[in-house]
């Protein structure tokens, strides 16, 4: 396996320098200040490569810019309207300008509208780190309260409306702020956006259901794989984080048989997934160690954190998206041990197989905010030292399981 380490670029607190010291092989980082939709041309391409090569100072990192994420998808393209064929050709040539720079791995996602969503971007947990949360009562109370959103109500129990109603009186003017802008917070480049533009943006999609997503999400597949394929590119579709539909919008990369639907689709080793722990982990139906088994020849990259559910359906009951906070790696919903036993094991059938693409890329996806993180206000969920922890017991699990000692899975 081998670790790699996500860059938000020059601006990120967490620099390249500190990077030296987390023991990670590669960089995962994009071009975040290009718009959705538009070229990423040769000339910016290789200026990240340069920052990602040398420090400001010109030493030497010894580090390569190794996986684009994301290379996004605009909403155009997800709603077929408006530039999106123009856009998918930006896409395709984009592909090609990568491909010719080495870049050869892309993580994107086909989440409506939002990427990940949480109501707390600093939840504290007893120990005193802090991390970020998601509570299904604080969003019902934004999305029925605050967006005002039609129809809003069919989508919450009677026990979440009512407790929702009740936490929303609590709200000051503040509070209100502070919540909207966690769950609107999204990526870096995602603006502070008002009820007006959110409502105008979900009315996008009101003629735009489960199947519809799918088939404009197949349609893209269809234009873009082709190209990935003849460059020897991977495509890894990130999932829907949290896995649930939210805001009455359609999710369709939540599960295994969403994504099975989707690689049989358009049937290329290039078509493949970013599996994402910590995404899919908040629902307890979601296997991952065996979807590494079952579905691992067309995982390209893993995303390793995990999640504790706070109020999780009772053991039959059909998963339902509750209270959730990200937890330290080896505590929470998933299994991290089995996980990376999963893959290792993919590792091995791939390198029987013959095939050279063997070594499958992770990064620590998010960490705790610990020690000198605390305050230092990096990127949400990119804190430098609880990354390094996840990273560090990623790596000692790696090494455990493939010394001879332990009778060696790979
Ligand atoms: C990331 C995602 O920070 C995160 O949770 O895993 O935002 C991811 O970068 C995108 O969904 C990939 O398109
Ligand atoms: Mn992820």
């Amino acid at each position: 396996m081998r670790a790699t380490w996500r860059w938000f670029g020059p601006r990120d607190l967490c620099t390249m320098a500190d990077i030296r010291h987390v023991e990670a092989k590669g960089i995962v980082t994009a071009l975040h200040h290009i718009p959705d939709g538009v070229l990423v041309t040769p000339e910016e391409i290789a200026k990240r490569q340069q920052e990602v090569r040398f420090l400001p100072d010109g030493t030497p990192t010894g580090l390569e810019w190794e996986i684009i994420e994301s290379l996004p998808v605009s909403e155009d393209i997800k709603q077929q309207s408006g530039d999106w064929r123009a856009h998918i050709a930006n896409y395709k040539q984009s592909l090609e300008n990568l491909a010719a720079a080495g870049i050869k791995t892309v993580c994107y996602n086909f989440m409506p509208i939002l990427d990940w969503t949480r109501t707390d971007l600093h939840y504290r947990l007893p120990t005193g780190a802090t991390c970020m949360r998601f509570d299904i009562y604080d969003f019902a109370a934004y999305d029925l309260h605050i967006l005002e959103r039609k129809g809003a109500e069919e989508d919450y129990s009677e026990e979440v409306r009512e407790e929702a109603a009740k936490r929303f009186a609590l709200l000051d003017d503040a509070a209100k702020e502070k919540l909207a802008g966690s769950i609107m917070c999204g990526l870096p480049g995602a603006k502070k956006q008002e009820v007006s533009d959110v409502l105008g943006a979900l009315g996008l999609y009101k003629d735009i259901d489960e199947d519809k997503l799918r088939a404009n999400f197949i349609d893209f597949l269809s234009e873009v794989i082709p190209v990935a394929e003849r460059l020897g590119m991977k495509m890894g579709c990130h999932p829907d984080d949290p896995p649930f539909p939210l805001l009455g919008l359609p999710r369709i990369s939540s599960t295994e048989e969403h994504f099975k639907k989707l690689l049989d689709a358009v049937d290329s080793p290039a078509n493949g997934i970013s599996l994402c722990s910590g995404s899919m982990g908040v629902r307890l139906d979601n296997d991952l160690p065996g979807m590494l088994d079952r579905l691992g020849d067309r995982v390209h990259f893993l995303h390793i954190r995990n999640v504790v559910s706070e109020n999780p359906a009772p053991a039959g009951e059909p998963a339902r998206l509750g209270n959730f906070y990200e937890s330290e790696h080896l505590i929470g919903n998933t299994d991290l041990v089995a996980l990376i036993a999963a893959t290792l094991r993919e590792e091995k059938r791939r390198r029987d197989a013959g095939r050279e693409d063997w070594e499958l890329p992770f990064r620590p996806d998010h960490g705790l905010d610990i020690l000198d993180d605390i305050g230092r206000g990096t990127q949400p969920g990119y804190p430098t030292i609880g990354r390094m922890k996840g990273l560090a017991e990623m790596n000692g699990i790696i090494a455990a399981l493939t010394h001879q000692t332990f009778g060696k899975i790979a």
